[in-house]
């Protein structure tokens, strides 16, 4: 088990090296010891140069809260022991020194701890800023702070993989002024796994929101709601129904959190109306998905040879839905379909057609209703009340925390774009942190050695490439007309990619009995190897649903429903143009978080997760390592090896150091800034570790820094002094 003791503020050598960098040794095997050594005595942080790699200690640990904070703010990164609260501190600082946008990127596998990360990096911000509370600040934090909770009702649900797992991306902006305090948000949603709304894989369960909603609310409203709070009686949560939310704190139950989401919410500002507006939806949603369609003798007009089984579901879904009884019902048993020109005819479904149309619309419904509560967040936090000397000159900090790499035993297109998504993150990881390294390097003149290391390129492009990548390949099959099977895309992959060594399918490698023949492909993923069936990858693409659906929730007399559905008001004879695709909208999605990332300075954490069991303190050595392999962590020390761990231009290491040598303060009188610097270090003994580039300097252990800084403090109570003793004239 860990020792969960109390943070210190020194790190001897008994807790093993706080930086990768340091380790005497860089082999995978030496990097596994110091992470084991560190993760048993508590130490789950440690880094390398500026990345700060984080193992989840699937328990509480004494390591956050005010004291905690109190030990970072505005401290160096090297200061204090590798902590989130540091790395936040350093965006913050970078943002504020040279207002610059900064962001924080968090990565690694579902359940490594990325959302835990994302909300101690939240509250550290909030709680440094704002010292001279304002009004304004105090409520934007608010907001910021509280939002989390609520986006995790709707967004995350129990997987079997994590017991809390994001099922959408989030990049949340946090805009600051220039006092540095935050004065409003932005949250970004990517691609919600809207598919959990029908169906949970045994162990799992649909999002939080609608257990919340059974297990928390009063007797009265379930009874409004026509509701049962057991979760299995309906379809849609009759599988999770015995599980509960499982989230390591045992006192967060369903129960006490919906309080907690009803709580946030009022705080937030979501007004009485739009709660009971989201409570009719998630329950209108529960009945749908109890609806049942049966064929019928008769042939009336009307319904066309179909019938509900039980129709005073219809009068519930009607009544939440606040739409009229007879539409819900024709709705659900038949479409209109233009007939040329502006004529429409009805067309009856069939059992499995408005089974298929019921479940898209169950599914659409949640969607809009968690998009609309992102937006509803984001209208809030929309700066506002801007001085207007300083508008417009907001700097932001930018919070990704995106679903991490999964792989399950039956994969699908969620999964295919989630880890598509970590492709894309650790492509961006390689640019800026290998790749940009090297290139400074070789800019500043330094002899550099290259470094090898693996390039995911190649992945990204077979899934995103125009017309051959299996994106392109997808939406093609979607546009075809007519039938057009799961199967023949498979083959359509086949045919393009038999050659690409990081695609495989059981066709092309019929000695491969783990895919099934005409039903699976693999994708060698940077960080393993994924089998995905291709059933539903069409249908989920197209993700489509009836015109007749829009335009009856369009036509709702609750207006946060309506509002949701503006796409409600065309009419059948003008929804000609197709839409992009899911698959299409998400690579789009992805390029311009990538493109908006790379403007910002980066800083990263890297989550890795210690075991598959959840379970606390426990360390499973070949599961870590394969982690720090795929992550390219250890070509990461290497480039910050061989190259140097601090980089600073000339005259800012000057402005900071100057007082520590006789030569510099107050002002040198050498040649070039160089020269100072080269005089200061000299007089510390410590050239030996630095390189001189053409405009900066490099320093090659963080202990240069950590010496330089110690002789500053040293000397500051003096300089203070003497300057008022000067100021008083006592001098
Ligand atoms: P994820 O965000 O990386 O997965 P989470 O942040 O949800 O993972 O972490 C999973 C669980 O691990 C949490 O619910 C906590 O129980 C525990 N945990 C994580 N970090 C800590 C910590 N610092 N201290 C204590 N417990 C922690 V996913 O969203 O699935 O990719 O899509
Ligand atoms: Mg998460």
């Amino acid at each position: 088990m860990l020792a969960a003791g109390r943070m210190e503020d020194e790190e001897g050598p008994e807790y093993g090296k706080p930086d990768f960098v340091l380790l005497d040794q860089l082999t995978m095997e030496d990097f596994m010891k110091n992470l084991e050594l560190r993760f048993e005595k508590g130490r789950i942080y440690t880094y390398i140069g500026e990345v700060l790699v984080s193992v989840n200690p699937y328990q509480e640990l004494p390591l956050y809260g005010p004291e905690a904070i109190a030990k970072y703010q505005g401290r160096e990164l090297y200061e204090r022991p590798p902590h989130l609260y540091a790395v936040a501190n350093a965006a913050y600082k970078a943002m504020k020194r040279r207002s610059r946008d900064t962001c924080i990127v968090i990565s690694g596998e579902s359940g490594a701890g990325k959302t835990e990360a994302s909300k101690h990096i939240m509250q550290y911000i909030a709680a440094v800023t704002n010292p001279s509370q304002r009004a304004e600040v105090e409520r934007v934090k608010n907001v910021l702070l509280k939002s989390t909770c609520v986006l995790e009702a709707f967004g995350n649900a129990r997987t079997n993989r994590n017991h809390n797992s994001s099922r959408f991306g989030k990049y949340m902006d946090i805009n600051f002024d220039f006092k540095g305090d935050p004065v409003g948000g932005h949250i970004h949603s990517y691609l919600l796994e809207k598919s959990r709304v029908l169906k949970q894989h045994v162990g799992e369960r649909n999002f939080h929101a609608f257990y919340q909603l059974l297990r928390g609310s009063e007797d009265q409203e379930l009874q409004r709601l026509h509701l049962e709070r057991n979760p299995a009686v309906y379809n849609f949560t009759r599988q999770g129904a015995g599980l509960n939310m499982g989230v390591h704190n045992a006192l967060d139950s369903d129960e006490k959190s919906h309080q907690g989401v009803m709580e946030a919410m009022r705080i937030i500002g979501f007004s009485p109306e739009e709660v009971e507006s989201i409570h009719r939806i998630l329950a209108a949603i529960l009945h749908l998905g109890n609806i049942e369609f049966v064929e019928t003798e008769e042939n009336g007009p009307q319904k066309g040879g179909l019938e509900v089984a039980d129709e005073a579901l219809v009068g519930y879904v009607a009544k939440l839905t606040a739409t009229p009884r007879d539409l819900v019902l024709r709705t659900l048993l038949a479409r209109t379909v233009a007939s040329g020109g502006r004529e429409v005819i009805e067309k009856s479904h069939t059992v499995a057609e408005a089974s298929y149309a019921r479940d898209a619309c169950a599914k659409a419904m949640y969607q809009r209703l968690f998009e609309w509560v992102v937006n509803k967040i984001n209208g809030i936090m929309e700066p506002r009340d801007r001085d207007p000397r300083y508008d417009g000159k907001d700097t932001v900090i930018g919070v990704l925390d995106i679903y991490g790499f999964e792989v399950f035993p039956v994969n699908s297109f969620e999964q295919f774009c989630i880890n598509y998504c970590n492709e894309k993150l650790q492509q961006l990881f390689i640019q800026l942190i290998l790749k940009q390294e090297q290139e400074e390097y070789e800019r500043e003149g330094i002899a550099w050695q290259t470094i090898e290391y693996f390039n995911n390129a190649t992945i990204v492009e077979l899934v995103e490439q125009p017309r051959r990548g299996i994106l392109a390949v997808l939406d093609e099959a979607c546009s075809t007309a007519g039938p057009i099977t799961d199967r023949i895309f498979l083959q359509t992959l086949d045919t393009h990619h038999r050659h690409h060594p990081h695609y495989s399918s059981r066709q092309l490698c019929p000695t491969d009995k783990t895919m099934e023949f005409g039903r699976d492909f693999q994708i060698k993923h940077y960080a393993g190897d994924v089998t995905y069936s291709v059933e539903g990858f069409i249908d989920k693409n197209r993700d489509s649903l009836f015109q007749d659906f829009k335009r009856l929730l369009y036509n709702s007399v609750d207006p946060t429903l309506r509002a949701m559905w503006p796409d409600g008001q065309q009419d059948i004879t003008e929804v000609t143009k197709r839409p992009l695709t899911a698959g299409t909208l998400f690579k789009n999605s992805m390029v311009a978080l990538v493109e908006n990332l790379a403007s910002k300075e980066p800083f990263y954490v890297r989550c890795i997760k210690p075991n598959e069991d959840k379970v606390a303190g426990r360390l499973d050595e070949a599961h870590c390592r394969h982690q720090v392999e795929y992550l390219g962590l250890l070509e990461n020390v290497r480039v910050r090896r061989a190259g140097f761990a601090s980089r600073q231009p000339y005259p800012r290491f000057l402005l900071r150091y100057k007082m520590t040598c006789e030569y510099t303060w107050p002002n040198h009188l050498l040649g070039s800034d160089r020269d100072a610097v080269s005089a200061l270090l000299e007089q510390h003994g410590l050239q030996g570790d630095v390189a001189f580039g053409h405009s900066k300097l490099f320093i090659r252990s963080p202990r240069t820094l950590v010496t330089l800084e110690q002789s500053r403090a040293r000397l500051i109570p003096i300089i203070v002094l003497l300057l008022q003793k000067a100021w008083r004239g006592t001098l």
